[in-house]
């Protein structure tokens, strides 16, 4: 060992080692337990930032300590590819997204190889590359045979002057990204898959999924959207047609006072053409978003129609109204309006002056609707032989009525909507479909997979996609009927490439098919590590894909990831200044002088250039617009990857925010400095390997105790996931034993902790570990060592001494069992012999045993 810890040097031999013995390629082995560890592949943007550093970091300590404990480990790494920033940069730097993209991979990967994380390289594939999305192409063509895959209109914004269809994203205040021109909603033909037929199974088996986070099962079962209503059909008067509602209170149905419909159901429509006012309204509402927040935040308008309903059972008749709070695409688009219980219909009824009429009362006392609507669920009243019924009984009553008179029934509905995965973009995988004049919507044979999107291609400047008007590339002949057709020139939907790369991780070079066995050995995952930002769409779109797999036949399990886990966010300060126009200036937090107080509390900053006061913009997430981020790259340089990697885990536990500080990075790398220092050091008595000594002196004994506890502790924390205090813990043996005196007596107990305390860091700071590991001659490889066991004697305290009084003067000594119970401890102190002198022949009145202390005798 060289006498100074160099950061730079020994990360730099351990990389090498790691390459040249392929120590982290991962092969099949039936006979060890495998572990399967994976982090969310990144989009190549460019370059790592700190949210990457920590997500990563917490992977890879989590795959190298399932390395120690000996099972067989696959960590694979890759790229989410295609997406839209690389078409914007493509327009702003005149280079096409592909080689963008593949430049950015090249410095990103640089940086995570820096970062010394233990991936299997071999399995690297980035989702652009048409061997991973050519089985991806063939999966939908599978699931179109099977019914699975639908075209049907969709909206999309349009950018009337770039002629374009726009992402969300480059829709900024309804207007264009680039044209600055109010965004259009259009209807064009779109791909769908089917998520909605797996819409129970995605919501059941969320229970079997213990090891995932309950903030994020939530997320998922409300995004399902599950509830259990009664359609109603209502008989429209003086037509041969009736109207079905859903609705979830079917108890309230003596109080309906109204039908609200969408501004696109087929009703409205019907009297668009003869309504100036309406066929203006169903217009508006068509520009207006269609979220189900946004319709929460707008005013509630509507028109009233022509048409009338018939109440099934009172037989009144019932305006019906187009509403705009009404969505077209959930239940029957339709609604029974009860003003009295339903807040929105209490508002819409007010505004146009529609009666309300209360028919739930709570349990007790009266029902008050003069101020808003009286939402909760109670008893029956003025709902004719409905009347004194709990709205839990009514529920079924009144479903089973109307069912008995066909007029309605029990429902299910769910709010998860299909799965669009057309994109207008150019950046991403072709949809292998074809249309012909004769036959219609025909899928690519599989032979003709993968259908190649052409990387070397030039955008124009209105940024639509260079295969789209591009007859040269969409001219192909029906494989059907010869003749002549037109390939689909829409890409699909990113999360399609990230609904399935995890499995393909399992056998990237299979060119035969889709997955191979392979894929029953390593899946499910054990661990997946990403951002809490993918709780609702990534997650349930792959493990929807995943049961698409398996009912393909590909796969046996049912669900893609045993165990997740949510990084919370890197924060870190804000500062700020504001210009006379009120614009912001946001500074990097490494450009400004703090001032603080006596504890370290900022007080307030300059700024380094000028010197001139700042503001404190308080902390906020690591973000480009707050300035406030962080370059892992320049912390890698100056410090080591071991100190950052140390840092990152040492602050806060991985689901919590990690609030950003200098100074913890300094005291990250001062620990291992020191580490260093001590074992070089103590580096002959070490590589003595001196064994234990047979008889241990009590201080020995002490400092053995105190190893094993914080190791027992630290096993117990990685098992948990708290890195935080596993560090806590080597911090503490660490300095322990650099207290300690060494001589040749310790030199097998130095040897112990040496080797334990390297085996435990080395998933956090793998690449002094196996530095250290090497040259205090432990052995060749650090991964290959087994994870240090507890011994258990060690951790008992035998015997300790207490001071034996009598009437409060010390008399004696005694030494007892640690865990000795207080009457034998009162039996031993009466029978030392010099206590047996000072209580001969007087009565004992009290004796008080202050545990690991004293033992006091009153006596006279
Ligand atoms: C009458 C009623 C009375 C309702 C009452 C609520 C309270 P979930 O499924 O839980 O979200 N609804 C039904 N279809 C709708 C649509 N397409 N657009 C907007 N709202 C719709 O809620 C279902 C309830 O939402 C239904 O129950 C219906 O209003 C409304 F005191 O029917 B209710
Ligand atoms: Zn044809």
């Amino acid at each position: 060992m060289k006498a100074n810890y160099n950061a730079n040097e020994v990360e730099q031999q351990a990389r090498q080692f790691w390459q040249e013995n392929q120590s982290f390629k991962a092969e099949v082995d039936e006979n060890k337990e495998k572990f399967y560890c994976l982090s969310m592949f990144p989009y190549p943007s460019g370059k790592l930032h700190m949210g990457h550093v920590r997500n990563y970091t917490i992977g890879d300590v989590i795959a190298r300590y399932q390395r120690l404990l000996g099972k067989n480990v696959l960590q694979p790494m890759g790229w989410d590819a295609f997406g839209l920033p690389a078409e914007g940069a493509a327009i702003k730097n005149k280079m096409a997204p592909a080689k963008w993209t593949y430049s950015n991979i090249d410095y990103m990967k640089k940086q995570l190889k820096l970062l010394g994380f233990g991936y299997d390289w071999d399995r690297e594939f980035a989702t652009c590359q048409p061997d991973y999305y050519r089985w991806e192409q063939w999966m939908f063509t599978e699931l179109f045979k099977k019914g699975l895959v639908y075209k049907k209109n969709a909206i999309v914004n349009w950018d009337p002057v770039d002629k374009t269809v726009l992402a969300n994203e480059q829709v900024i205040d309804g207007k264009g990204w680039r044209s600055g021109a109010p965004v259009e909603k259009r209807e064009i033909p779109q791909w769908f898959i089917k998520i909605t037929d797996y819409a129970q199974e995605l919501l059941d088996e969320l229970d079997h999924l213990p090891h995932w986070p309950e903030k994020v099962k939530t997320m998922q079962r409300n995004w399902i959207g599950r509830s259990e209503g009664v359609e109603i059909k209502f008989q429209l008067a003086d037509k041969d047609d009736a109207l079905t509602v859903f609705t979830t209170r079917p108890d309230t149905f003596m109080g309906i006072t109204y039908l609200a419909v969408a501004a696109e159901h087929p009703l409205a429509l019907a009297e668009e053409s003869t309504n100036t006012e309406l066929k203006d309204f169903i217009e508006e509402c068509r520009k207006g978003g269609t979220s189900e927040a946004e319709m929460e935040k707008m005013e509630k308008k509507g028109q009233r129609l022509q048409v009338q309903a018939i109440h099934p059972i009172t037989g009144d008749k019932i305006p019906v109204f187009a509403a705009n709070f009404v969505l077209m695409s959930y239940g029957t688009g339709a609604v029974m309006a009860v003003p009295a219980h339903d807040q929105r219909d209490w508002e819409f009824a007010k505004k146009y002056d529609i009666p309300i009429k209360a028919v739930v009362k709570p349990l007790t006392g009266d029902v008050d609707i003069s101020q808003g609507a009286f939402t909760e669920k109670g008893i029956l009243f003025d709902s004719a032989t409905f009347d004194g019924l709990t709205s839990q009984a009514a529920f079924d009553v009144i479903a089973d009525t109307l069912a008995k008179e066909n007029k309605g029934g029990k429902q299910i509905n769910f709010k998860l909507r299909d799965w669009g995965v057309s994109r207008q973009r150019y950046w991403g995988a072709p949809i292998p479909m074809i249309q012909c004049p004769t036959c219609g919507d025909v899928p690519v044979p599989a032979e003709q997979l993968p259908i190649i999107l052409p990387e070397d291609i030039e955008f124009d400047a209105s940024g639509s996609s260079p295969i789209k008007n591009n007859p040269a590339w969409s001219n192909t002949t029906c494989p059907q009927c010869g003749g002549m057709a037109e390939r689909e020139t829409d890409t699909f939907d990113t999360f399609m490439e990230s609904s399935w790369y995890y499995a393909r991780y399992t056998c990237p070079d299979q060119t035969e098919k889709m997955l191979d066995e392979s894929a029953n050995y390593w899946l499910p995952v054990d661990h997946y590590i990403g951002g809490i930002e993918h709780a609702i769409l990534h997650l349930l779109y792959a493990r929807f894909y995943h049961k698409l797999l398996r009912d393909a036949g590909m796969l046996k399990s049912n669900e893609p990831f045993q165990r997740l886990l949510t990084q919370g966010m890197v924060v870190a300060e804000t500062w700020y200044r504001k210009n006379t126009d009120d614009s912001i200036d946001w500074f990097n937090p490494a450009d400004i002088n703090k001032q603080t107080d006596a504890k370290g509390k900022v007080l307030s900053g300059t700024l380094a250039q000028d010197g001139l006061p700042v503001i404190a913009g308080g902390i906020e997430k690591m973000a480009k617009s707050k300035n406030n981020g962080i370059d892992p790259q320049t912390l890698i340089d100056q410090y080591g990857a071991d100190t950052v990697r140390l840092y990152t885990m040492f602050t806060s536990p991985p689901d919590q925010s990690l609030e950003w500080s200098d100074e913890g990075v300094e005291g990250a790398h001062r620990f291992l400095r020191r580490l260093w220092v001590w074992l070089d050091k103590n580096q002959d008595i070490i590589k003595s390997q001196s064994p234990l000594p047979q008889d241990l002196t009590a201080p020995q004994k002490d400092l053995r105790r105190e190893l094993h506890q914080q190791l027992k502790k630290a096993l117990y924390d990685y098992q948990r996931q708290q890195f935080n205090t596993v560090i806590s813990a080597c911090m503490i043996i660490s300095n322990t034993y650099q207290k300690s005196t060494f001589n040749s007596e310790n030199a097998g107990l130095i040897c112990e902790a040496a080797s334990i305390l390297l085996r435990l860091l080395s998933p956090i700071a793998p690449h002094i570990s196996h530095y250290c590991w090497r040259a205090l001659g432990f052995g060749e490889d650090i991964l290959q060592a087994n994870c240090p066991v507890i011994d258990e004697n060690a951790l008992k305290q035998d015997n300790i001494e207490l001071v034996v009084q009598v009437n409060g003067k010390v008399r004696g000594k005694i030494a007892v069992a640690m865990d000795e119970d207080k009457a034998k401890i009162e039996e031993i102190a009466q029978a030392h012999p010099k206590v047996q002198q000072f209580i001969e022949g007087k009565t004992i009145r009290k004796i008080i045993v202050v545990p690991k202390r004293l033992v006091n005798i009153v006596a006279n």
